[in-house]
């Protein structure tokens, strides 16, 4: 049994995702933001920094979720190649493109304050969203192939991730230099559109109040 710690729409949505895509049984508990809960010793036992998402696993409380996906993953098969698969190596290497790239490139276009301060945060805008449009495209042409770890057809582990990532990038402002369009990048696109309509997509979507077509029109 796992218990993930979630808040609505922030970094818990990839894993609960996949916790419903793999038919897991766990248990969704939702933080207290405004009670403080991610600064209380409780939440800070199972992350050092309070932030989301954390999860209980019968292998002790975990953080990072590309950390947790992969975990999920292994234990778990279906969503990503196995070890010792021939493509294991081609989605290894653009899984922690995703977390290690695009993930944060996000976190500096949302919180380009935090990189150098307020005076500069719409130079970092600037800078992360070119480079994020480059990670994405390069993403993009990984995925023309159709690869089953980034399925237009199958779900998939990293398509997940991505798809939320996507989603998080679609809500700005259309007028804001952060925004990005799904519709840009094709091969992703179909990714999205197979994924939102998965029976795990429309339940989470159901449980947060996310919306329809959370993917490619994100509201
Ligand atoms: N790299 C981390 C990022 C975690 C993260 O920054 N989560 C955000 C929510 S999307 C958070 O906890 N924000 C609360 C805060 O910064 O106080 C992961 O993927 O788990």
């Amino acid at each position: 049994m796992y218990t993930l710690r979630f808040s609505p729409d922030s970094a818990s949505l990839i894993v609960r995702l996949i916790l419903e895509e793999l038919a897991l049984p766990y248990e969704a508990r939702q933080i207290d933001r405004a009670a403080g809960e991610l600064s209380s010793p409780e939440y800070r036992a199972l992350h050092p920094l309070g932030k989301i998402p954390a999860m209980e696993t019968p292998n002790g409380p975990m953080f990072e979720s590309a950390a947790i996906l992969l975990y999920l993953s292994d234990r778990h098969p279906g969503l990503a190649p196995a070890p010792d698969a021939q493509d294991r190596a081609a989605f290894l290497k653009w899984f922690f493109f995703t977390s290690t790239n695009i993930h944060t490139t996000l976190m500096d276009i949302y919180y380009p304050e935090r990189v150098a301060g307020d005076a500069a945060a719409g130079s970092v805008v600037t800078h992360a969203s070119a480079k994020m449009k480059t990670l994405l495209a390069a993403i993009n042409q990984a995925a023309e192939d159709n690869p089953n770890w980034l399925s237009f057809e199958q779900p998939s582990l990293l398509g997940y991730y991505i798809a939320v990532l996507m989603r998080w990038l679609g809500q700005n402002d259309p007028e804001a230099t952060g925004y990005i369009k799904a519709s840009d990048y094709p091969a992703l696109h179909k990714v999205l559109a197979m994924l939102e309509m998965r029976p795990a997509s429309l339940a989470v979507a159901a449980a947060e109040g996310l919306g329809k077509t959370i993917f490619t029109m994100p509201s």
